[in-house]
């Protein structure tokens, strides 16, 4: 009997255990209706809602390949495989931001060179004038203003430079002669600005370039045809100077040596339609870049200025934003006349940039910093020389660095 008692005590106990530690069961559901998942239509406007979501937020795993390439090479795989609408504001950058050329090595000592002249004068005069000085104070300071006065840095450049030194003088930073020289240097390199690489912005990228007779433009062209061709690119040269047959001809030669397509038109012929061709046959072949030749002119011809509109109008016709920079070339032996210049043209088309040539042949290149100060543009490239290589990218260190180094040997050099 204790034994029945036992077993059926044992049962219940079992029953009650089973009871407590059993979870409820869970209803089945048909597959459709499980937690999470959609009816087929459902389902099909998710997906089409999931793909349409910007690439952060669909959150999906970067495959390793993309990931390890260039950002810029990453949207253009991706684009090409999804192509979401993106806002304006969203699109990534043209994958063409590229320097134009390949970057030029630092290097004052080549542009030292080239600036013997403009280093034997206005600089070697400076020199002499603070080398030495046991006393630095303001009539100091207004010696120094004289020279500059007196050479191409121009009258509101000169006084700016010298407000500047007067401050430091204030500060006590002028303590000795040498530390005259280093802040001449500095002021020189703060006036000078940042400069400013051109970049390939579009394919093609399309430069108009513009100046008085003489300045430099065609010879300018060849040498940036050089150096895109070190870097690899096809460039199109347009012969927009259909004044003079001589032009072509000197553009042809460049081409010829370049590996440059050039376009040309009959003497005579209008130079805006030339350019329009030369636009449209880089488009055709897929160029990166067109170099596009105007023949000069005297700023003071309002006929021929309007006509740089005109050709600026033309060629916007073949490609929508082109061109995308208009560079004046600027003949640094004109010293001062060469600011005047520059703002006759300003008037007349939007300029992006100047290249300053013939630094090499004058003791003018103070001038440099007057043009930097008060055109408000930047100097893309300097002359120094009628080699390819002679063209540098400006890089205000660098120029300073070549004006103001080397006191030693500086009075020495040709004026
Ligand atoms: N020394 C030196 N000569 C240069 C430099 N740039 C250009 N030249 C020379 O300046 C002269 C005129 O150059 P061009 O390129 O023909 O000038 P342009 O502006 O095309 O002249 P136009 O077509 O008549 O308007 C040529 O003899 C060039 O070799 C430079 O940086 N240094
Ligand atoms: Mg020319």
């Amino acid at each position: 009997m204790t034994l029945v008692y036992v077993l059926v005590a044992v049962v219940v106990l079992a029953v009650i255990f089973f009871l407590v530690t059993r979870k409820p069961a869970e209803p089945t559901l048909p597959e459709a209706k499980k937690p999470g998942a959609l009816e087929p239509k459902k389902q099909q406007v998710a997906e089409r809602k999931e793909e349409r979501k910007p690439d952060e937020e669909r959150a999906r795993p970067i495959p390793k390949t993309i990931r390890e390439t260039p950002a810029s090479k990453r949207e253009e795989h991706e684009g090409a495989a999804e192509a979401p609408a993106k806002k304006p504001s969203e699109r990534p950058k043209p994958a063409l931001e590229e320097d134009f050329g390949k970057p030029a090595v630092f290097d004052p000592a080549t542009v030292r060179r080239g600036l013997a002249r403009t280093r034997g004068g206005f600089i070697a005069r400076l020199n002499d004038l603070i080398r030495g000085r046991k006393v630095v104070d303001p009539a100091l300071l207004s010696e120094i203003e004289e020279v500059l006065l007196t050479s191409d840095v121009g009258v509101k450049t000169s006084q700016k430079l010298i407000q500047r030194l007067h401050e430091r003088l204030e500060r006590n930073e002028l303590d000795d002669a040498e530390k005259v020289w280093s802040a001449l240097g500095a002021e020189a390199r703060a006036i000078l600005g940042d400069g400013g690489r051109l970049k390939l912005r579009n394919k093609p990228t399309v430069v108009l370039m513009v100046g008085v007779n003489g300045s430099g433009k065609t010879t300018t062209i060849g040498k940036l045809a050089s150096k895109l061709k070190a870097q690899g690119k096809s460039v199109v040269l347009g012969a927009g100077d259909t004044f003079r047959a001589a032009a072509v001809q000197q553009l042809e030669v460049w081409g010829e040596r370049e590996g440059a397509t050039v376009v040309k038109g009959k003497e005579g012929a209008d130079p805006g339609s030339v350019l329009f061709d030369a636009v449209n046959k880089a488009k055709e072949l897929g160029a990166d870049v067109v170099l596009a030749d105007t023949a000069g002119r005297l700023q003071t011809k309002s006929n021929l200025m309007d006509e740089l509109a005109k050709i600026r109008r033309t060629v916007a016709k073949a490609l929508d934003g082109a061109p995308h920079e208009t560079l004046l070339v600027l003949d640094s032996t004109n010293g001062q006349n060469a600011i005047q210049q520059a703002r006759l043209f300003m008037e007349t088309i939007p300029l992006t940039g100047i290249v300053l040539t013939k630094l090499d042949g004058t003791a003018k290149g103070g001038v440099i910093l007057a043009i930097a100060d008060e055109l408000g543009l930047p100097v893309r490239y300097i002359g120094i020389g009628e080699k390819a290589a002679d063209l540098r990218e400006f890089d205000p260190a660098e120029f300073v660095e070549a004006l103001f180094a080397g006191r030693d040997a500086i009075s020495n050099e040709a004026a």
